[in-house]
């Protein structure tokens, strides 16, 4: 078993067996990431969003290179919208992004389209999970739960976008079935920075009531 010690985190240092950790990338996700995407025709800038993609990168390569644990995760429906929710699907065409609606990069948020996939530069490889999800939370209507059990994972590594949406919604589901969630502060992004600090800042405090934070660097820095 390799140990990880994790000294530069939030609030506190971190430490845990290598083997029993899983890279969560949630959403990486053409809709997310590239223009005439979802999360553009929600009315969001993508300035800040894409900051995310290189400190990604340069975890998921120490992962691969240790054969870590890879779990990607996808935000979409089914083409015929059997799994999205009335109220979702409403307050998507309010906001001028109806789910499942045509655009540039396919139907808005459904499984098989270009949207749908993850982008290139993180592009899965055949040894790792790709878990498509129609909530926000990862372990919403997903086998995530039995999946890191079946694996003896106790430490999710949580990487990804949107830092206070998807990614704070499964750090939230993850810490009530007991795991572990170490967020990378550069490895999630949000459409807009204040989005982005407030949501780590909600999982520190109070002695890290969610969990822990730290950066690619450090965590690399600690690996074996
Ligand atoms: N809108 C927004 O910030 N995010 C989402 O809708 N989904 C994810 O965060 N993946």
């Amino acid at each position: 078993m390799s140990e990880i010690v994790v000294k530069k985190s939030e609030p506190h240092s971190i430490q845990f067996e290598f083997e029993k950790s899983a890279l969560l990338i949630i959403d990486m996700q053409n809709d997310f990431l590239l223009p005439g995407g979802f999360g553009e025709r929600l009315g969001n800038s993508l300035a800040n969003i894409q900051s995310c993609i290189e400190p990604i990168q340069a975890i998921l390569q120490s992962y691969r290179r240790l054969n870590g644990m890879v779990i990607h995760t996808k935000e979409g429906h089914s083409p015929d919208l059997s799994d999205c929710n009335q109220s979702k699907l409403e307050r998507s065409r309010l906001q001028g992004a109806e789910i499942g609606s045509e655009g540039p990069l396919g139907r808005l948020l459904i499984a098989g389209e270009y949207g749908n996939e993850i982008i290139d530069k993180l592009k899965p490889i055949e040894s790792e999970w790709v878990i498509q999800k129609p909530g926000k939370g990862a372990f919403y209507n997903t086998n995530l739960k039995e999946t890191l059990r079946d694996n003896n994972i106790t430490h999710l590594i949580v990487t990804g976008v949107t830092t206070h949406v998807c990614v704070h919604s499964t750090v939230r589901e993850a810490n009530d079935r007991g795991f572990n969630c170490l967020i990378i502060t550069d490895g999630t992004a949000a459409f807009d920075l204040q989005d982005h600090h407030s949501a780590l800042h909600m999982i520190t405090q109070q002695g890290g009531i969610f969990g822990w934070t730290t950066s690619a660097k450090q965590l690399i820095q600690a690996m074996p």
